[in-house]
């Protein structure tokens, strides 16, 4: 029985706008997610595969493979304060239009309340929410990424406070009427809206990724960032990491990287370095606040991982090859003759055979891919033989070291320290990375400060004055914050860094420098290691490469100045005034006047 009035009373309003079939109330077990499972199996749209224990393949709709930036709409009363990063629509305009759009939706369909924690249900730092949806995929993907059902209820107990996530697939069904694999909405007329003001979202349209599972992007990053906001904590786009030294002290990382950048390869890295072990954290998202000894403290508010497949393989990430080993739920993989999945890159050799994404025959010879690019695997966090005991440890984990970066061929050296917390935030905020497949064209630079281009709640002015506001209060507790570059490639197009396990040699440096066991040079992007204080044991890198790596290439860093100048001017006049000291005294460090 559920007693919360708030709830009953949403869900009600709700049921009548949609008008669904019935009305299923999820408990959260693994009966029910069972139950939907079977359900799809019959009807077809998941496949079950022979190789893989209690795992399953869906394909979407060619129309509905990925978030969908320019219908994604953060609708604050006032214009400004979404910022110029944002798609806006006045919230009235916004849902009046989309009223229309929910009138009868559900038709025929069952609606879903699933309510569900970001965050252990034992922290202080948890946020719940509920989604109520006509989709059981999301449903099952849902059960996976958070917390979910009973249990959740119980910790709400007769509070208002949840964020209120409303899904629809958007295609109500006839008596009748047979359903589609796939339903959803063409895509100009997908809605993914968010109201931070009330706590609120509406998603209409489209059942994939972080369209849909609306615990993950869209509250877990873009409401929770203009909650953490007013109430003085971080929701930041980073992977979470602890390194384990051969002496037994542990370092904990924050990462953030745009989308494409590896961070799940970096989330589960295996050193290569002798006596150096890493556990994973999270992948994607961390929750951060000042704990009570004034250090900062992160936690992962998901349970899963939402990956992208293609490019996952024993050799990039043996970590998560292993951790899906069962109980997953893949999204437009190919399927073996055999009865497993596959995808670009998995395996070194192509397979003769397969069904590919959409449902079509697939041999070496199609020019096609097999996998969609932005394919996915959902799996539990705990199936993670490198996971940390600390994963849910209700208060986090205090963070000693933030990583920034992106994929640079060229510019940007393999690593260097922000000279100060204020440094730190004047790189985060001119993050920049070289758009790959899954992004549109390739090869562009796309600025995304801190990785939160498509994820900041709120103008991304005040989201800099926050993060230095947070460096204030933090003090000389302060995490030390780097940047690194692992897509460096030679003028002929080599790879100079080999990357993945190897990153380790780089981030045993930013132990050190935490230590203050090794000195730094100073140079006018910032403190750069000497190659002697790098530990290079067993690697077989041409030196010229080495000493490229970590070349300051002077001249493209006025270059590269001018085009921060660009991205600054587009904030206004709530960029805060110590960015621009920064950048002044980058251009005075490069000799510019
Ligand atoms: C993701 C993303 O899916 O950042 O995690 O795009
Ligand atoms: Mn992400």
């Amino acid at each position: 029985m559920v007693h919360n009035r708030y709830l009953l009373q949403w869900v009600q309003e709700v049921a009548e706008l949609r008008q669904p079939e019935n009305i299923y109330w999820c408990n959260g077990s693994k009966e029910e997610y069972h139950a939907l499972m079977r359900q799809m199996v019959e009807k077809g749209t998941a496949i079950p595969l022979k190789k893989r224990p209690n795992s399953f393949l869906f394909r979407s709709h060619p129309s509905d493979v990925a978030r969908v930036e320019d219908r994604t709409f953060m609708s604050t009363v006032s214009r400004d304060d979404a910022g110029p990063t944002n798609n806006w629509i006045a919230p009235n305009e916004l849902k009046s239009t989309m009223v229309n759009l929910y009138r009868g939706c559900m038709r025929g369909r069952t609606m879903y309340v699933l309510p569900f924690s970001m965050g252990p249900l034992n922290s202080p730092f948890a946020r719940f929410g509920v989604e109520i949806t006509d989709s059981p995929y999301v449903v099952c993907n849902v059960h996976i990424m958070t917390r979910v059902g009973n249990k959740v209820l119980n910790a709400l107990g007769s509070s208002e406070n949840f964020v209120r996530c409303l899904h629809s697939v958007g295609v109500p069904l006839s008596p009748g009427q047979k359903d589609t694999a796939w339903p959803c909405r063409p895509v100009e007329q997908k809605y993914i809206s968010h109201f931070p003001e009330e706590n609120l979202i509406w998603s209409y349209g489209s059942g994939y990724g972080g369209n849909a599972l609306l615990g993950k992007k869209c509250f877990a990053l873009r409401i929770a960032s203009f909650m953490a906001r007013k109430e003085g904590w971080m929701a930041e786009h980073m992977l979470l990491l602890r390194l384990i030294s051969p002496e037994g002290r542990c370092y904990h990382l924050a990462a953030a990287f745009p989308s494409a950048c590896g961070k799940t390869n970096l989330a589960m890295i295996q050193p290569t370095i002798p006596g150096w072990k890493a556990e994973c954290l999270g992948d994607d998202i961390a929750w951060m606040h000042i704990g009570p000894d004034g250090r900062l403290y992160a936690l992962n508010p998901e349970t899963g991982f939402f990956g992208v497949a293609p490019g996952t393989s024993w050799k990039t990430n043996p970590v998560m090859m292993q951790t899906l080993w069962g109980n997953t739920i893949f999204t437009n993989c190919a399927l073996t003759d055999d009865g497993d999945v596959w995808w670009e890159e998995m395996t070194p050799e192509l397979p003769e055979h397969l069904i590919d994404w959409q449902g079509q025959d697939w041999t070496p010879a199609s020019s096609r891919k097999a996998a969609h690019p932005n394919a996915r695997f959902t799996v539990s966090i705990t199936q993670c033989p490198a996971l940390s005991p600390d994963w849910d440890n209700p208060e986090g984990v205090p963070i000693d070291i933030i990583i920034l970066g992106g994929r640079r061929t060229t510019t940007i050296p393999l690593v260097f320290e922000a000279y100060s917390f204020e440094h730190g935030v004047f790189l985060g905020v001119t993050q920049s990375s070289e758009t790959t497949a899954t992004l549109g064209q390739v090869g562009n630079l796309r600025r995304d400060p801190f990785a939160m281009l498509p994820f900041c709640g709120y103008h991304m002015g005040d989201y800099f004055a926050h993060w230095l506001n947070m460096g204030t209060r933090l003090g000389n507790k302060a995490p030390r914050i780097f940047y690194v570059n692992w897509f460096r490639k030679s003028p002929d197009g080599r790879w100079l860094w080999p990357g993945y396990g190897e990153n380790s040699r780089i981030l045993k440096w930013m132990c050190e420098r935490v230590e203050n066991k090794v000195e730094a040079i100073a140079t006018p992007i910032g403190l750069m290691t000497s190659l002697e204080d790098l530990d290079l044991r067993g690697l077989d890198i041409p030196s010229q490469d080495l000493r490229e790596l970590l070349r300051v290439d002077e001249s493209a860093w006025r270059t590269e100045v001018k085009d921060i100048e660009r991205h600054f001017a587009q904030f206004g006049d709530r960029f805060p005034e110590e960015l621009r000291k920064q950048l002044k005294e980058l251009r005075e460090r490069l000799g510019m006047h």
